[in-house]
């Protein structure tokens, strides 16, 4: 298939609102793209500062935790100190006006910031997990903030769960297997939905990445708002070139 562009200074095309408003079964898949306003790096970007020459696919790994503890925690405090001192986008709080006003909306996202629910959006699928949260390496039970209030001085922290433990984010690491009650609420979305709204992903990650692709096989119309061309853009129908910031609010102004 090859999507229709449209651009930001083009009017939203009918046949789109149309099938915006006609929609049933809305299901949105978000990227790192999604945040990218809010200044946070996407996955792909160049890091910034002291982790520029590290590559993200590399520290967020188990591998790369059990052998060097210590990096791969200062890699995500300084990723959570960059994250705190953000606030969502235009983007964030129009897919929760959305989730609010259209009945049925299913959100699900690769990233790990909370952005969505910091803007209201109820329930989130974070596949991924979330950064915020921390948990113990060994028994993967959560640790309570002020155990890391108390320990901030250290890295790694040590885990009040387990001797051989440590802290870790409470996120999924490459190799490591999705949470299947998330994983299988996703494809179920996608699988019933009847347009598939993807915004700000690369689709090289898996198997979020599949997710889009299922809700096309099925007959699920795909539109993707990303400023360039992904490796999902080829299923969409409709490609809203430009950021999420933008669109989103223009989008759901529309219906
Ligand atoms: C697993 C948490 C199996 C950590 C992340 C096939 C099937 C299954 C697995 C694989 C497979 N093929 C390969 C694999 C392995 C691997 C994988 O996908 N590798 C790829 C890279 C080749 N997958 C896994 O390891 C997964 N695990 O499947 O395990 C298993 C089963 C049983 C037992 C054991 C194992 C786990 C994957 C999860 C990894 N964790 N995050 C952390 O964050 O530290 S993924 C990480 O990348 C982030 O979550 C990020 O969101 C995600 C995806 O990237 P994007 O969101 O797309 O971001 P990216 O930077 O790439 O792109 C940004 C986009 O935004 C761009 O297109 C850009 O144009 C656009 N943009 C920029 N600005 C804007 C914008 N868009 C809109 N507005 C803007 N302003």
């Amino acid at each position: 298939m090859n999507p229709t562009p449209v651009s930001l200074t083009d009017e939203i095309p009918s046949a789109l609102a149309r099938q915006l408003q006609q929609a049933q079964h809305i299901a949105v898949l978000t990227g790192a793209g999604m945040s990218a306003e809010s200044g946070v790096p996407t996955f792909r970007e160049a890091q910034t500062g002291l982790w520029a020459r590290y590559d993200p696919m590399e520290l967020a790994t188990s591998a790369a935790f059990e052998r060097d503890p210590r990096r791969v925690w200062d890699w995500y405090q300084w990723r959570r100190e960059l994250i705190d001192h953000s606030r969502p986008n235009a983007g964030h709080h129009a897919l929760a006006a959305l989730q609010h006003s259209c009945a049925h909306v299913t959100l699900v996202t690769q990233n790990v910031d909370g952005f969505h629910q910091l803007a209201g959006s109820e329930p989130v699928l974070e596949l991924h997990g979330n950064i915020r949260r921390s948990v113990c390496s060994r028994s993967r039970r959560e640790i309570e903030p002020d155990w890391l209030d108390r320990h901030r001085d250290r890295s790694p922290v040590p885990s009040p769960h387990h001797p051989d433990g440590l802290a870790r984010p409470d996120v999924v690491w490459f190799g490591e297997p999705l949470r299947a009650d998330l994983l299988d609420a996703a494809f179920q979305a996608a699988a019933d939905c009847d347009l598939m709204l993807v915004v700000g992903t690369s689709g090289l990650v898996q198997p979020a990445a599949s997710i889009p692709v299922v809700a096309v096989e099925q007959g699920g119309i795909m539109v993707e708002i990303n400023p360039t061309a992904s490796e999902l853009t080829r299923h969409a129908r409709w490609h809203l070139q430009g950021s999420s910031a933008a669109w989103l609010p223009r989008l759901v102004d529309s219906l």
